[in-house]
């Protein structure tokens, strides 16, 4: 095994032994398989061009395996050996008639899946090149954000045909040794252009079918009903529940990244979503067990339970899996059935008081479009001096603490734009407004800063600005995972220079290829929070 794919790796070099993330040697390879069979079918696909009334299988099948290897999403290696025999015999059934087969696609295992899964060809390391090897794994990464996102918008509806092809081209680049140290820098940020598509796409989706996001306060407080918490990012499976759940006596609260689906108008009109419970993923060991009620995962952050304490009333569906909970798949309609976990609920207690109060989000473009007159009064008349865009993951290291210094130690002048799951460090700490706007405007999930993106196109139109980067906005961000890198890669694509990144650059980064980033983009690793806010507030 060799991961590093996370802002966790171990030492900030690679998980060799285990995943930090609780990934085992076994599942880390066979995820590792899995990529290389989908490169496989992507050469395949590419190859083949009309790929008929099987496009659409096709395109889906390569965009679930590369999000079920994301952090935190599948630990399961049965699934996970599911999804490599699948592709396989997809592969197999269009490269009929086809020879001089690339070895990604001419492979065809299918005894001893994670033995087979070991070989030194398959994963990261295969790449001797220090640098190529950072790009194709920088890219990787990048597709794998895409294909994250580019689900949720498929699920409900939403495709764009270019990004799935996008998806097949960029997987069968990243196997091909003529390409250069130079083609490959174009082709991170032509991935950083398909991350923007995916993320318009699903901006579009979200608010088509839910309405747009609106000013919202979200209780905290859980009432004395059996609950069911949902996670993830997954608003299509949201609405499911809460349309099942209607009438039974269970309540609905949102986890983590899930949170923002109380600013949806759709959401908002069951009056059994009561509101959010706990904080970021990696609260869950302690916020599970007190919720008492079932827990629904519908992508990542899955952190393995501890004890077994809650494993009985944990459930996953779509491409997140973890051994011992249980799997709720869809029919061949698309329709989940959630009855088993609200069964489960009404035998529950109610969830345990953990905190009070509410917090105030609904942020996304159209509701900060809303309140553009405002906004640009107050950066006109210098009541606000500056935005701070710190979007992104939130983890369990300890220098972490730094993003809820960095927002408290912000002059009264300064808003933070957020998105992602790292706003959990500042957005209960009661910042208060400028003039009536909150001085923490969320926009959602990390797929929403897609929206601060457009809140800055706006704003760069409004002053009148040649360049994106004249605005009085910084950047600040918090990675973690995989769909982070997506959203590094679309600001870039955008023009976006001088972002700060941390908590500490990726691992899979080569000194030659943060070069190249701090050269065209100016990136930066984090100071300290003195030294942040003076170079990036002050100065
Ligand atoms: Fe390690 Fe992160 Fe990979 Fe898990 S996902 S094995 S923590 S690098
Ligand atoms: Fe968070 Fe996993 Fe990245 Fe979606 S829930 S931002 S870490």
């Amino acid at each position: 095994m060799f991961c590093f794919q996370c802002q966790e790796t171990a030492g900030n070099k690679g998980c060799t032994v285990k995943g930090v993330c609780g990934k085992t040697k076994d599942v880390a390879d066979l995820q590792d398989l899995l990529i290389y069979v989908t490169k496989g079918l992507a050469q395949v696909a590419n190859r083949k061009g009309d790929l008929g009334d099987k496009k659409e299988a096709v395109q889906d099948r390569i965009a679930d395996n590369l999000f079920t290897t994301i952090t935190n999403a599948n630990f399961n290696p049965k699934t996970v050996e599911d999804y490599i025999v699948k592709t396989l015999d997809m592969k197999k059934e269009l490269a009929q008639g086809m020879s001089d087969l690339p070895a990604e696609a001419a492979f065809d295992v299918r005894e001893g899946l994670t033995e087979a899964a070991k070989a030194d060809a398959i994963g990261v390391l295969a790449t001797k090149d220090e640098d190529i090897r950072s790009l194709r794994e920088l890219i990787t990464y990048g597709l794998k954000g895409t294909a994250a996102y580019t689900r949720h918008a498929n699920v409900l509806g939403f495709r764009n045909d270019e990004v799935h092809a996008f998806m097949a081209e960029a997987l069968e680049k990243i196997t091909d040794d003529s390409l250069s140290v130079d083609d490959l820098v174009a082709l991170t940020l032509k991935t950083g252009e398909n991350g923007v598509k995916a993320m318009a796409l699903l901006d579009e989706a979200n608010t088509t079918k839910y309405g747009h996001p609106e000013i919202t306060e979200v209780s905290l407080e859980p009432r004395n009903n059996p609950g069911i918490l949902i996670s993830g990012h997954d608003l299509k499976d949201m609405e499911a529940l809460l349309e099942q759940t209607k009438g039974t006596g269970v309540d609905v609260y949102t986890h983590s990244e899930m949170l923002p689906a109380n600013y949806y108008p759709a959401f908002k009109k069951y009056d059994h979503f009561v509101g959010n419970y706990g904080g970021s993923w990696w609260h869950q060991k302690e916020e599970f067990a007190s919720f008492n009620g079932p827990i629904l995962m519908t992508t990542n952050c899955i952190v393995p339970p501890k004890d077994d304490s809650y494993l009985d009333r944990l459930y996953t569906t779509g491409v997140a899996s973890y051994p011992g909970a249980k799997f709720i798949d869809e029919d061949e309609k698309g329709h989940k059935d959630f009855s088993g976990i609200i069964e489960q609920a009404k035998g529950c207690k109610a969830p345990e008081k953990i905190e009070e109060g509410t917090l105030v989000g609904g942020f996304a473009h159209n509701q900060v479009f809303a309140l553009a007159d405002k906004v640009v009064d107050a950066v006109k008349s210098g009541a606000i001096k500056k935005f701070v865009v710190m979007g992104g993951c939130d983890g369990r290291q300890r220098d972490r603490n730094y993003y809820e210094e960095f927002a408290k130690a912000l002059p009264e002048d300064t808003v933070i734009l957020t998105a992602g799951c790292a706003k959990y460090r500042y957005n209960k700490l009661h910042m208060g407004d400028i003039g009536g706007i909150p001085r923490v405007l969320d926009a959602g999930q990390c797929n929403d800063s897609y929206s601060l993106a457009v809140i800055a196109m706006k704003l760069q139109e409004i002053f009148g600005l040649a360049d994106i980067n004249e605005l009085p906005i910084v950047y600040n961000i918090a990675w973690y995972e995989q769909k982070a890198v997506i959203v590094l890669l679309a600001l870039l694509s955008l023009g976006v220079k001088n972002i700060h990144l941390g908590p500490t650059l990726p691992a899979f980064l080569s000194d030659n290829v943060v070069k190249v980033l701090v050269e065209n983009f100016n990136i930066a690793p984090n100071g300290t929070v003195e030294e942040d806010i003076q170079n990036l507030i002050l100065s």
